[in-house]
């Protein structure tokens, strides 16, 4: 018995050896150490031994045991780690090639353009304010001076849902809203950049969702040359330092006086060209003193205080600023015209 324990031992342990993978490592187990293999069978037969020789056999089966199954384990540990490496070795990269180039995005030129102007304003002590894109009639028309008859209110410009909400027609009402928040105490110095919404056939001026930012600025003793010197700052940071600007008499219900603004022409330096139609000036926004029924609206005392307003269309200055030629550009995310503007 002492033989055959000594050959099994010596015949796993070969086989332990030889195995190239943890499967054959358990038909090892199982062939030796299983309860049909021959170690079992050994114990088993014991019964047949002398009293003498029984703890022996016994404790040499034990032995023979204890090695096959620690050689296993060894192995299984030894393969596993083989199958790691070889696992690194075949994944390794090598770093030092260079990188394959990522498609980056951008942000929208419209996107471009609102954050340039407030960046302008930031920088002339204005504010940021943002509202709501669903109105109510009161803060988008009647806080305005502009009643229920005034023409301005056809139901055929603006989107309504019902009697007293409409999609915002401009955002005009968030300045309401805000100057309402001051309590009749300024200065209040604000701009509104968003989203404005009015019933419009599309073409390539028009576009029934467009954006706006208007900017007020209420105090004592606001003025026109007040609004002359913020708009000049604004247009020659935005367009350039070279750029001039002149007023020309407007209406707004609103405002009063109103005035259109006008660039001089960066194409032709005021010389007139077919960028301003040889008038060598473009009309890039409106402007006035805020009317005192706004002001009293608004919870302002108009004897003490004025102010000044403005508005202009945000896609009217890119397409002014990028030589863009049709207002539907913005809305098709063409990506050939999109990637035009990663740089700006
Ligand atoms: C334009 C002209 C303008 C205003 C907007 C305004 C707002 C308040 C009070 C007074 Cl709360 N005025 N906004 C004033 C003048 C002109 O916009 O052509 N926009 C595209």
């Amino acid at each position: 018995m002492r033989e055959r324990l000594q050959e099994l031992k010596e015949q796993a342990l070969a086989q332990v050896t030889e195995a190239q993978d943890v499967k054959a490592l358990q038909e090892v187990r199982v062939a030796y150490l299983g309860k049909k293999g021959p170690i079992t069978e050994v114990l088993r037969g014991m019964g047949k031994l002398s009293a003498e020789e029984r703890p022996l056999i016994g404790q040499m089966a034990n032995e023979v045991r204890d090695e096959i199954k620690s050689a296993i384990e060894t192995k299984e540990v030894a393969l596993e780690t083989a199958a790691v490496e070889a696992k690194l070795a075949k994944e390794s990269i090598d770093v030092t090639l260079p990188g394959r180039p990522q498609k980056t995005g951008a942000r929208h030129p419209l996107t471009a353009v609102v954050e340039e102007v407030e960046d302008a304003f930031l920088g002339l002590g204005f504010s940021v304010a943002e509202g709501p894109e669903v109105e109510t009639d009161y803060y988008n028309f009647e806080a305005l001076n502009l009643p229920k008859d005034h023409p301005a209110r056809d139901m055929q410009d603006s989107f309504y849902f019902t009697d007293e909400l409409l999609l915002r027609t401009h955002t005009s009402p968030v300045q309401a809203r805000t100057m309402e928040k001051f309590e009749g105490r300024g200065p209040v110095k604000i701009i509104c950049p968003g989203k404005v919404f009015r019933r419009d056939d599309d073409d390539a001026t028009h576009s029934h969702q467009f954006m706006q930012i208007e900017g007020l600025f209420v105090d004592k003793n606001v003025r026109m040359s007040d609004l002359k010197g913020v708009l000049e700052a604004f247009a020659q940071s935005f367009f350039g330092p070279d750029r001039s600007i002149r007023l020309r008499p407007s209406f707004f219900p609103f405002t009063e006086p109103s005035v259109e603004v006008d660039v001089s022409c960066g194409m032709c330096g005021g010389e007139g060209c077919r960028v301003c139609k040889n008038t060598g000036w473009i009309e890039v926004l409106g402007a006035g003193l805020i009317h005192p029924k706004v002001l009293e609206m608004s919870g302002f005392d108009s004897k003490e205080y004025s102010g000044f307003a403005f508005g202009m269309g945000v896609e009217r200055l890119a397409m002014l600023k990028y030589d863009i030629d049709d207002i539907r550009h913005f809305y098709t995310n063409d990506v050939r015209f999109l990637a035009q503007f990663k740089r700006v």
